[in-house]
């Protein structure tokens, strides 16, 4: 899967090409990053890529023409190598919010996709209009700039790649099935079996595996309930509880 990004600070994709999963996906060929600079795609003697906004106000604007040139420069390299156009996707603090189901569409489309990262107060409108066909958000709060989401969305993405991850790995199928059920995650232990006098939970050292997947599920339905009770709202509404969590929880309740 190619993935390109436009962006005033291109040093910021090393993390996700050269570290972890990503990294060693990366090293396999199972992807590849393309940055872009607007900057290099300016005319004018001070490379600007930002301008004060029409009608006034705090901030400065990103300027629609390199991003153009950039989105132009990635259609003409894709064409090239013969490799279809995917999304032109704008990380942005007013676009829907990215969830697992976003990043498990962009991995199974073979096209990959193009991240445009917004600085400053943000992009001109025109640009977004005419060359923007999705725009994603990390959540409620205030970022300085498009980078750090568009790297969260890359990594969600590469790590459901086929080959990424080792899909033996028992790591993989327990979050495998925890993204499955929609609840969170169970709490994990490693040595030593006791740590500042605290120990691990008896029932985990019993060798009942039966016993220790009814332990975590309910872990999971009490934390998910306590934390994120609309998380365990929606597991329930598709039809994600048995009848045994059913119980348990009602018996949370009733304590
Ligand atoms: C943040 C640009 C805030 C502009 C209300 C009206 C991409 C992001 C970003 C940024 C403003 C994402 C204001 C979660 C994020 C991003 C830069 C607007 C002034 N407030 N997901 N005007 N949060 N952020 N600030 O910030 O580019 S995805």
């Amino acid at each position: 899967m190619r993935i390109d990004a436009i962006t005033l600070f291109p040093d910021m994709f090393g993390v996700v090409r050269d570290a972890g999963v990503t990294g060693r996906a990366h090293k396999q060929g199972i992807w590849s990053l393309h940055a872009w600079n607007p900057r290099d795609f300016t005319t004018d003697t001070h490379r600007t890529v930002d301008d004060r906004p029409y009608g006034g106000g705090p901030g400065m604007v990103m300027l629609a023409e390199p991003l153009i040139q950039a989105v132009g420069a990635i259609r003409a390299d894709r064409a090239g190598q013969h490799q279809p156009d995917g999304p032109v996707v704008l990380l942005s603090p007013t676009g829907k919010p990215f969830t697992q189901g976003v990043a498990n569409s962009l991995a199974a489309s073979a096209a990959g996709a193009t991240f445009v990262c917004g600085r400053y107060e943000g992009v001109d409108q025109r640009f977004i209009d005419q060359y923007v066909d999705e725009q994603w958000s990390l959540g409620d709060f205030v970022l300085s700039g498009g980078e750090i989401a568009a790297i969260a969305m890359i990594d969600a993405t590469v790590r459901l790649m086929p080959g990424t991850l080792n899909h033996g790995d028992s790591s993989l199928q327990d979050s495998f099935q925890d993204s499955l059920s929609g609840l969170l995650d169970s709490p994990h232990f490693t040595r030593p079996e006791i740590l500042d006098g605290l120990a691990v939970p008896e029932v985990l050292l019993s060798g009942n595996h039966a016993r220790i997947a009814r332990w975590r599920r309910e872990q999971s339905l009490k934390l998910t309930l306590e934390k994120r009770p609309e998380l365990l709202q929606q597991a329930r509404s598709r039809g994600m509880l048995s009848v045994a969590d059913e119980r348990y929880l009602a018996a949370l309740a009733h304590q």
